[in-house]
């Protein structure tokens, strides 16, 4: 389904099988050393979500390659299997045109019943490439919005387990969060309390 210009949600994308691995990947890489961790802002305030990022480390609001806030150890490398998949999602999402540069980012955010991610736009790569979303676990309300302000027009939409949601073009840099997450909705066979969401990017920099 077409939420906006190139803002393109496929429900149920991975199956359970799929889903499995994909979590069972993501609790690897949330152990330490470089693992999950609360991301600070620089107003003093802490993210609701905890997140682990691969290739790159994200702070708010740039990028770092070689150190973790947490324990100062190197983030953990990006695999060469999530290039595949961000490739495949964007191929299923938007068209064989719509080819991108290598992925090499890839930001984890992990939910729990209270989370929330306020209104925000992703601006800190420097690649126009779409960002592919997967998402795990819980439901939660997805609101995207437009590209000018964090208020309304946005269109809200349900993401579930398994979900792909691909932003290219124009919604590349529209506001965007996560008001609420569902608790209780994951399903039980994943084994997951909450929700996790990854989001695949091309950072567009130079190691
Ligand atoms: C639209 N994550 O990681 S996923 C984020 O569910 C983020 O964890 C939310 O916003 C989450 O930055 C929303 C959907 C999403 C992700 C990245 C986008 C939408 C986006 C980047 C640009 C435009
Ligand atoms: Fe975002």
């Amino acid at each position: 389904t077409e939420i906006a210009p190139d803002a393109v949600h496929v429900p149920d994308w991975l199956d359970a099988d799929r889903q499995r691995e994909l979590l069972e990947a993501c609790r690897v890489w949330a152990r330490p050393p470089a693992g999950l961790r609360t991301v600070r802002t620089p107003g003093g305030g802490t993210m609701t979500s905890r997140q682990v990022c691969l290739g790159w480390h994200w702070y708010p609001y740039r990028y770092a390659r070689t150190v973790a806030d947490g324990d100062g150890a190197p983030v953990k490398p990006f695999p060469r299997w999530l290039d595949d998949l961000g490739r495949r999602a964007v191929t299923d999402a938007l068209g064989a045109r719509a080819a991108t540069a290598a992925y090499d980012i890839a930001l984890i955010n992990f939910y729990d019943a209270d989370a929330r991610m306020g209104m925000h736009r992703d601006s800190d790569e420097k690649s126009d490439a779409p960002v592919v979303s997967l998402s795990l676990g819980d439901s939660c309300l997805f609101r995207f919005g437009n590209t000018q302000t964090r208020a309304r027009p946005y269109t809200d939409v349900e993401l579930r387990s398994g979900d792909l949601f691909v932003f290219g073009g124009a919604s590349r840099l529209a506001y965007h969060g996560v008001p609420r997450v569902y608790a209780g909705t994951a399903p039980p066979e994943l084994g997951l309390t909450g929700r996790l969401n990854v989001t695949l990017r091309v950072s567009g920099f130079q190691r």
